[in-house]
């Protein structure tokens, strides 16, 4: 107890230190003071650390040194191929300390965060301690590129903002209903018939991997969704047969439904088809989706009446979905990937390996999201938290503060239970976002999320929040992010 109440303690002391309250996510702990050193940024530079373990060519480093020095310095900076002759004085330097390179990205943004300009145009850093490491593992972001395409432009400008606020997951649900803009070598297909216009809108093996190294190069682990068997519509031109057919009465509609569950050939090309994606996307995460699927045109099918019959699932449809899923999850299972999977998976009981992952995204059905994290966790799954960091949603007023109060852990359970909440996901559902206005609808609404799921569960307090969180819209504007305002008032850089 002595501990947080000292961590509280120096919250408090920082808040009224100048200029590190502009830090977004606020850091674990830290020790500001009043005292500045002055930069120059032609002779500043990043340098490795004679016993670091990453030297020169850690890419990663390497490149972040590059990106840092011209965010915080533009076109003053003048970049050195060559070390400087450095007259180091104690004081004159500062050191960042990380066990892993992705540590040492975190602590490159706050660095970043630290320096301000006076109306002089003077760089300044304060004497500053921090120690700092992320409260939960997953703090992830989902695109949906189905219902609107985004140009890759628009993605990689989101990865960036995501490392500004240290986001670590980029949930890329990619194909949906609407379409199908994955370019699939095994099945092309899938792209040419189901994309909005297959020389334009799609993502092509180039494009995918652009966006998994850029990803990484920021700390960032690319999560792909291909939601099954539900939400599949576009799926279907581009694979006959693989659609259930809807009826009407005694005849085929001519509409289709969810992925065909009763069919050898589904199971076939599913095999295929994941095959392929376990080996384009290097995480050992894939999310197979599972949510919201529509019974309608299963029951009106009379094929799939009569493998209900014969499996003996009576008029429940949820067994038949879990049938399906358990297949799909023992197929990617056997290409030695995990998985993540809607609650809807989870709510109908499917038998899925332990390491399965829940993401919780339902407010209120079957239950309220806060008992639902308590049934996951009960169940010995562990939980993503979504339900409540819905940004496609907005309403007039500063929607931000109910997506900060919200506390992942406040839930009845055990602290085992509460262990397996590994983090959560801000979501921005595309039927209304496309690029002309998903920036200012993501940011800096998303970073209310992030440091919810960063910083210490302590740091809620709106007013400190709210400053900060104004300030950090600033500087995303400086650095050329166009955020919406929090609220009244000007940006020093709005008009640079
Ligand atoms: N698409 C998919 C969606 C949604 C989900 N899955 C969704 C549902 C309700 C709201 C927003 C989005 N558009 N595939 C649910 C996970 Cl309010």
């Amino acid at each position: 107890m002595a501990g947080s109440t000292l961590r509280f303690s120096l919250l408090l002391a920082a808040a009224f230190a100048g200029r590190a309250t502009a830090l977004w996510p606020w850091p674990q702990y830290i020790q500001t003071s009043e005292l500045r050193y002055t930069i120059f940024p032609h002779s500043f530079q990043f340098q490795y650390h004679l016993s670091s373990a990453a030297q020169v060519g850690c890419s990663v480093l390497d490149e972040a040194f590059q990106r840092y020095r011209d965010l915080l310095f533009g076109s003053v900076a003048f970049r050195f191929s060559h070390p400087i002759d450095t007259l180091t004085i104690n004081d004159e330097q500062c050191l960042l300390l990380s066990e892993t390179v992705w540590g040492a990205l975190r602590g490159l943004e706050t660095f970043s965060q630290l320096i301000w300009r006076s109306p002089e145009g003077t760089f300044y850093v304060n004497k500053t301690d921090i120690e700092d490491f992320p409260r939960f593992p997953h703090r992830g972001l989902l695109l949906d590129t189905s219902r609107h395409y985004l140009p890759l432009a628009s993605i990689l400008d989101t990865l960036d903002v995501m490392a500004y606020n240290k986001f670590n997951v980029f949930h890329w649900h990619l194909v949906d209903d609407s379409s199908f803009p994955y370019e699939s070598f095994t099945f092309p297909d899938l792209t040419k018939k189901g994309s909005y216009n297959p020389a334009t809108h799609i993502y092509t093996a180039q494009d995918v991997k652009e966006v998994i190294e850029y990803a990484r190069l920021r700390g960032i682990r690319v999560l792909a969704e291909f939601d099954t068997p539900g939400h599949t519509l576009s799926w279907g031109p581009g694979v006959p047969g693989l659609l259930t057919p809807c009826y009407s009465g005694s005849h085929p509609s001519g509409t289709f439904g969810p992925v065909n569950p009763i069919l050898n050939n589904t199971y076939e090309f599913m095999s295929t088809f994941f095959l392929e994606i376990s080996t384009v996307f290097p995480d050992f995460y894939l999310h197979l989706g599972g949510d919201e699927v529509d019974f309608t045109c299963w029951k009106s099918n009379p094929d799939i009446q009569a493998f209900m019959k014969k499996k003996g699932f009576g008029d429940d449809f949820k067994k038949l979905e879990s049938f399906y899923i358990q297949t799909l999850l023992d197929i990617v299972s056997a290409y030695g990937k995990g998985y993540v999977v809607w609650q809807e998976v989870f709510d109908n009981k499917v038998k899925v390996r332990p390491d399965t992952i829940i993401q919780v995204w339902r407010e209120e059905i079957p239950v309220k999201y806060v008992k639902e994290m308590a049934l996951v966790t009960r169940a010995g799954f562990r939980a993503l938290l979504s339900a409540p960091w819905y940004l496609n949603h907005i309403t007039y007023g500063p929607d931000w503060k109910e997506i900060y109060l919200v506390e992942p852990l406040a839930f009845e359970g055990s602290p085992e239970q509460k262990a397996l909440v590994i983090g959560g996901e801000a979501c921005m559902w595309g039927e209304y976002v496309d690029s002309t206005n998903l920036v200012p609808r993501l940011w800096p609404r998303a970073g209310a999320v992030a440091e919810r799921l960063w910083s210490n569960k302590m740091v809620s307090n709106l007013d400190f929040a709210f400053k900060r969180l104004s300030y950090f819209r600033c500087e995303l504007l400086r650095r050329g992010v166009q955020a919406q305002p929090l609220s009244v008032g000007y940006c020093d850089t709005e008009f640079e």
